[in-house]
């Protein structure tokens, strides 16, 4: 009989032993760059409710930007001893020292929306769309659009040095190289802001002839877009029209621009990140198998001809 209620006792331990270890919650830090867009509020919203959904344990940590705000973090989530790290990295260098310490602390890092340079092996993997192909599809819509009319192109540049600036601008290059009526007269970074996209654009109208030289517009992101649509109004011409648009993101106030006439085109990346990075984590953590280096995100281009006005009201109570 004593056997029999040994084992039995036995059981139930092991039983509780597993239930506790296999259901303990994951602790995962998030090293967001800050909230420079609507994009990026939309991110830092889907991250927090995914986080919710699955009951990790979410510590967030907003770096306004700054590249040493965001490793005095990744450092403060090794020191709480967290089970895992998302990053999304403001540039694209400086990252291999505090890499190097979360992996010698054993603590995965995903990355989120961008990348870095440096060894692969520093991180687990990382949640991108393919940057290069957002800029190639916006320029190929420019080619398509203007057809053989000479067109002469201003360029808001992202974050300088960020992926997303490097890699987006090489592919909108790429899309425009051989149409010898398109030419880009004048590029410079708008750092994803609305208030530096309008400053820089105005810069720009200035410096083209009011911006009667200019026929069109690229921005690396949508906020810098609706920056640079309002300095194109308040310099009495019409956007999408004197000046065509084409950006990247699709947040809801680009659609409700170009509802009323006043953007052309954006190429959409998604907001929800976490989702396939957690995933990636969830199976790591159970199989103690390596994902591959990139999980990407797809992309689609949005014109005029996609009922804005629906999509705006669609994406509108996303969190952006
Ligand atoms: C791109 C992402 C960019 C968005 C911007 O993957 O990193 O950062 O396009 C945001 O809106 O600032």
């Amino acid at each position: 009989m004593k056997l029999k209620t040994a084992l039995i006792s036995a059981t139930i331990f092991a039983a509780c032993m597993f239930t506790s270890a296999s259901a303990k919650q994951l602790v995962v830090g998030f090293s967001q760059i800050g909230s420079e867009s609507g994009w990026r509020a939309a991110e830092t919203t889907l991250t927090k409710q995914e986080a919710k959904k699955r009951g990790i344990d979410l510590k967030f940590a907003d770096a306004q930007q700054k590249q040493e705000n965001q490793i005095k973090a990744i450092r403060s989530f090794i020191a709480q001893g967290v089970d895992a790290i998302l990053l999304a990295p403001v540039v694209e260098t400086g990252w291999d020292a505090v890499l190097k310490e979360a992996k010698e602390a054993k603590i995965p890092v995903i990355l989120l929306d961008r990348t870095v340079n440096g060894p692969k092996d520093l991180y687990l993997t990382a949640v991108t769309s393919d940057l290069v192909h957002e800029g190639k599809v916006a320029g190929d819509w420019l080619v398509k659009t203007v057809g053989d009319k000479k067109c002469n192109i201003v360029e808001l540049q992202g974050t300088t040095g960020s992926s997303p600036a490097i890699a987006r601008k090489k592919g909108f290059e790429e899309a425009v190289k051989g149409h010898d009526n398109l030419k880009i007269v004048r590029s410079q970074t708008g750092d994803f802001t609305r208030a530096k996209g309008k400053e820089v654009m105005e810069s720009f109208l200035k410096a083209e002839n009011g911006g009667k030289n200019i026929c069109a517009l690229y921005a690396h992101n949508d906020d810098m877009a609706v920056g640079a649509i309002q300095a194109i109004k308040e310099a009495g011409l019409k956007p999408g029209k004197d000046i065509l648009t084409v950006s990247i993101d699709s947040v809801p106030d680009l659609f409700k621009a170009m509802a009323a006439g006043e953007a052309n085109a954006t190429v959409e990346l998604t907001p929800n990140m976490a989702g396939p990075a957690f995933d990636a984590l969830d199976a790591y953590l159970k199989t103690k198998k390596e994902p591959q280096k990139w999980i990407q995100t797809e992309s689609k281009l949005y014109t005029q001809a996609d009922d804005p006005q629906k999509v705006y009201e669609q994406k509108k109570d996303l969190g952006y």
